[in-house]
């Protein structure tokens, strides 16, 4: 082939015959260089794909708007298209993959004519490292291309890397005509293999990220012993600069971004007390040689949702889109060639451009930004990224915090008894949803380990694994934490200040690691004594209304388990009898 990058036969093999099924007019080796991608920039700019914005206030930054139909990731057409429809298991969808590769080669036949193939070599984890995997996605997006360099470890080194090794993920992304009656984003685990058509949506089509760094290696992990998770992994430095590991798993619009880039309140600063952001939203975790747990951030930048993100809520999230970012479907400002969304500041623009490219008026009541609209930033201009960043050994954890969105049930924080317990409490994680989401206040989505649309295989196996994690783990395994940053009031007002204040558990449950503060025994695990939470500081808090929020009220939990049991029905045989025993315990403690 002319111009390859690499040797390897199988990459050049199953290239050849992406581009005899797609035929593109062209083909482009992705080097990873900046010379390509400026050329590449430009040249989404000249075909509108891309917009370049003010070059002094926001250097090196793009803006994208997607298609009006592609704004989201579509989890109804989502399948693991594994061999047998057990695999996928009662929690994703599933298609044979006979008739999945029939339907997406007749879709992708021809699909790049008058278009550009680009071969992305990319790795997730720092390339070398024994948590790197490497994989190559073909695509007919610049934006794919200028995304994928932002979000990965992009360019040639990754063939190098690899040498002559078949172990790759293969990635075959084509936009076609972003029809949303044949979109379908597809994973053949048994083939380390990816198919996404009719999208240009970054959660469908960086395949590097939910596809491959989720689906794909919850399968891997499975079979190679480790665990590849939905998690932020933040470093929690103390003043005497020891530095503790926490990895944390919430569902969606939970605030993992804001935790993972958590700035203390003022009292634990002038202290010396600092977070350190390795990553907020995927850990791949692995035994390290001293049998503790040690997880690695495979990502390289971070594709957060925009609106929310503000100087209060995240400063940390919002300087690092400051540079070297690409913004999707936010507002552009016409006065100065710059973006804003919704909360980003009390100053709309006047002059401006909705995400669909209108002409927007912020007085008319509609909402200029997308609410999924992006930024795709590199994790280096995070402010707070930590040291270890590219470690290849990764960190060591101490803590692994599950959190939902709870109005009632859920204390502020509880520890569970023991690794299985607390499977046991990442496997019955759930969200209300809100008033604003759906209308329907109230409403339990159970999502275990925030994986209910991650995971690659069937939930009650992936249940197992974690199970004979523990025991491969034994006494150096985390300590297993609950958080609910979500108690309402009896007027529905949030309780808990949230956001930088949430430092403030971190501190327990560290605590809690090293064994220096004791904790009350519940029926649903260890809950803090109110006193050992720190509340200094807090406005119009007190330790009564601390106490409001540590409470574990038995009717509720009554009513838990029978949510839990019917949730826990649909998985048959295959749960684990560890999990059944725990609810057994969980029952007998509330009688
Ligand atoms: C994400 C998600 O985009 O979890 O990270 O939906
Ligand atoms: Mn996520």
């Amino acid at each position: 082939m002319t111009n390859a990058l690499t040797t390897n036969p199988s990459v050049l093999a199953w290239i050849e015959e992406k581009i005899a099924l797609t035929q593109p007019d062209r083909v482009m080796w992705i080097d990873g260089s900046n010379e390509q991608l400026e050329e590449l920039r430009a040249e989404g700019c000249r075909t509108g794909e891309l917009r370049k914005l003010n070059e002094e206030k926001l250097p090196g930054c793009y803006l994208h708007l997607s298609a009006l139909n592609d704004v989201a990731r579509v989890e109804g057409r989502t399948f693991i298209c594994s061999e047998k429809e057990e695999d996928a298991g009662p929690t994703n969808h599933w298609m044979a993959p006979d008739k999945a590769y029939d339907l997406l080669y007749d879709i992708a036949k021809g699909a790049y004519k008058g278009r550009t193939m680009y071969i992305i070599p990319y790795s997730m984890g720092p390339v070398g490292s024994p948590f790197a995997k490497y994989g190559i996605e073909l695509t007919d997006s610049i934006y794919v291309v200028i995304s994928m360099a932002i979000m990965t470890r992009m360019g040639k080194e990754v063939y190098a890397a690899l040498g002559d090794s078949n172990d790759w993920i293969r990635g075959l992304h084509c936009k076609c005509d972003i029809d949303e009656e044949k979109r379908y984003i597809c994973h053949f685990p048994q083939d380390n293999t990816i198919i996404s058509v009719n999208s240009g949506y970054g959660g469908n089509v960086l395949l590097g990220k939910k596809c491959f760094a989720l689906r794909i290696a919850s399968n891997l992990g499975r079979q190679e012993g480790w665990l590849a998770e939905h998690m932020l992994i933040l470093g929690l430095e103390r003043p005497d600069g020891t530095i503790t590991y926490i990895a944390a798993a919430f569902p969606s619009a939970c605030g993992k971004t804001n935790l993972a880039m958590l700035i203390p309140p003022e009292l634990y600063r002038e202290k010396g007390y600092k977070v350190w952001c390795v990553g907020d939203d995927i850990a791949w975790m692995r035994i390290g040689a001293d049998g503790r747990l040690w997880a690695c951030n495979p990502e390289n930048g971070f594709f957060g949702v925009a609106p929310g993100t503000n100087m209060k809520s995240n400063p940390n999230a919002l300087i690092s889109t400051q540079k070297n970012t690409i913004f999707t479907n936010v507002v552009l400002n016409e006065d100065d060639n710059t973006v804003w969304w919704e909360s980003l500041d009390k100053n709309p623009p006047k002059n401006a451009r909705n995400w669909k490219g209108e002409k927007w008026d912020c007085t008319d009541g509609s909402k200029g930004a997308h609410p999924n609209s992006r930024f795709t930033a590199p994790a280096k201009n995070c402010p707070c990224i930590s040291s270890e960043f590219d470690s290849p050994a990764g960190v060591p954890i101490s803590a692994i915090v599950f959190g939902g969105r709870r109005a009632k049930t859920a204390p502020l924080v509880y520890q569970s008894r023991d690794w299985d317990h607390g499977v046991f409490v990442g496997s019955i994680m759930a969200s209300e949803t809100t008033a604003a989401a759906t209308g329907a206040v109230g409403v339990v989505r159970r999502d275990p380990m925030a994986m209910l649309p991650f995971c690659g295989y069937h939930m009650a196996d992936y249940w197992a694994h974690w199970i004979e994690m523990g025991k491969k783990l034994g006494d150096k395994a985390p300590k297993i934490f609950n958080v609910n940053w979500f108690r309402t009031d009896d007027e529905g007002h949030f309780v808990w200040p949230g956001f930088g204040d949430n430092m403030r558990v971190l501190d327990w449950i560290i605590r809690r690691c090293e064994g220096t503060v004791d904790a009350n025994e519940t029926a649903i695990g260890y809950v803090p004594n109110a006193e050992d939470i720190n509340i200094d500081g807090l406005e119009d808090f007190d330790i009564e209304t601390l106490k409001s929020i540590l409470e574990v009220d038995k009717d509720l939990w009554a009513a838990e388990i029978d949510g839990i049991t019917e949730f826990y029905g649909k998985f048959g045989d295959k749960l684990p009898a560890k999990l059944t025993e725990e609810l057994e315990t969980l029952k007998n403690n509330l009688k």
